[in-house]
């Protein structure tokens, strides 16, 4: 084979990898396909920058080729010296100028954007809610009017479409990092201070939510959602999670015996279901409704019998095999996985999401 053809080849090859690898992004995971009014905003200064510098790029490319080709030395021409033009003024003026004015064109629209953003003078009149990350799982708070807490749910985050929310956010523990990146923008989540800033979704959907900062060995798996839901299916999710009771729940004949163990053993002093209790582990108020759990794992049997009886074999590093946690045999997981599986709290669901 001619080495050229190898060359086209071995292009074809990278090439087709590129078109693949690039389908391999999730619609409601890129920033490249903005469904929220923050993202939106980022998404327009991708495109202005972008826009801007392949213009610069564009004129550079033109300008080299320009000079390479038309003043190259021709055959039996004489090697001479061009014209010297260093300390022209003009010149100098020129292309000191045209870099400051697209540094302009890109910087008043990020700064007012970076601007618009941060303010958060409305916020009082929006639904707050209360983030806190924990190493490596998402616990959310939403705030009444007089900032009592109203609802309390881990891992997947309800919010009603079209509404801005606004989000404080907390952690207990290391620096950690909040990012819907098709909702909006990222923003850390520090020890010494709380971070504000707020998401809104324009349609319905899940999206997925990402810990954007290192911070341990399954940062990479803290991973959490939010559904964006209409007004009204948010008011009766709000509503059904306030007037969940954990006794109305019917429970076949195995998952009651589930929920003996689960009462008997260690995990109502981390876990809480409904408002009150313990926030050491995520609240399972709702957990039959999950659409991951533990951030990545797929909510069925299987996953969670592997959860209950090793769950430092599934998320290294996790807090929840803590000193006592007791020994489980697979009977016993599983009885504990059926009455985790029927605990649903809520009649608006993931599955109720128009996606
Ligand atoms: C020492 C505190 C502690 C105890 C005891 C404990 N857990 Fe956990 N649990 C955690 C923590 C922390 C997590 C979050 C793990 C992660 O994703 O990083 C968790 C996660 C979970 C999850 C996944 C929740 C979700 O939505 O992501 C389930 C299910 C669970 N625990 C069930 C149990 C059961 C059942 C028991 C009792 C046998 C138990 N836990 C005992 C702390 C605890
Ligand atoms: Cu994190």
């Amino acid at each position: 084979m001619k080495s050229w053809m190898r060359k086209l080849r071995a292009l074809l090859v990278l090439g087709s990898f590129a078109i693949l690898l690039a389908g391999c992004g999730k619609e409601n995971l890129t920033a490249l396909i903005p469904k929220g009014y923050g993202a939106e905003r980022s998404y327009d200064l991708i495109i202005l920058t972008t826009t801007v510098m392949s213009f610069v790029f564009l004129v550079v490319i033109v300008l080299l080729f320009t000079v390479i080709i038309r003043f190259r030395k021709r055959k039996g021409e004489e090697v001479r010296t061009p014209k010297q033009v260093e300390g022209s003024v003009l010149l100098e003026i020129i292309w000191t100028s045209i870099p400051i004015i697209l540094v302009i064109i890109m910087a008043v629209p990020t700064v007012m954007a970076e601007f618009e953003l941060a303010d958060d003078s409305d916020a009082p009149e929006h639904l707050n809610i209360d983030v806190t990350a924990n190493q490596y799982w998402w616990h959310f708070e939403y705030k009444d009017e007089e900032g009592e807490i109203d609802v309390v749910t881990s891992q997947d985050l309800y919010i009603p479409v079209g509404e801005k929310v606004y989000l404080d956010l907390y952690t207990n523990d290391v620096v950690h990092s909040f990012w819907v990146p098709s909702l909006a923008g990222k923003l850390d989540v520090n020890p010494d201070n709380v971070n504000r800033f707020h998401i809104e979704a324009y349609e319905e959907g899940i999206y997925y939510g990402k810990c954007a900062e290192l911070c341990g060995p399954s940062h990479s798996l803290m991973d959490f959602k939010v559904i964006a839901v209409s007004p009204e299916k948010f008011e009766q999710w709000k509503d059904d999670m306030q007037n969940f009771d954990e006794e109305d729940l019917e429970l076949d004949a195995v998952a009651q015996e589930g929920k003996d163990l689960y009462e008997q053993n260690s995990c109502m002093n981390c876990h809480a279901i409904g408002d009150d209790g313990p926030d050491i582990g995520p609240n399972l108020t709702d957990f039959g409704n999950r659409v991951n759990f533990a951030g990545v794992l797929e909510p069925t049997k299987d996953e969670l019998v592997r959860w209950i009886i090793d769950p430092d074999e599934i998320k290294e590093d996790n807090r929840m095999k803590t000193g006592g946690y007791p020994e489980f045999n697979e009977d016993e997981a599983e009885k504990i996985a059926e009455f985790l599986m029927q605990l649903k709290a809520t009649s608006v669901t993931p599955d109720d999401v128009d996606n």
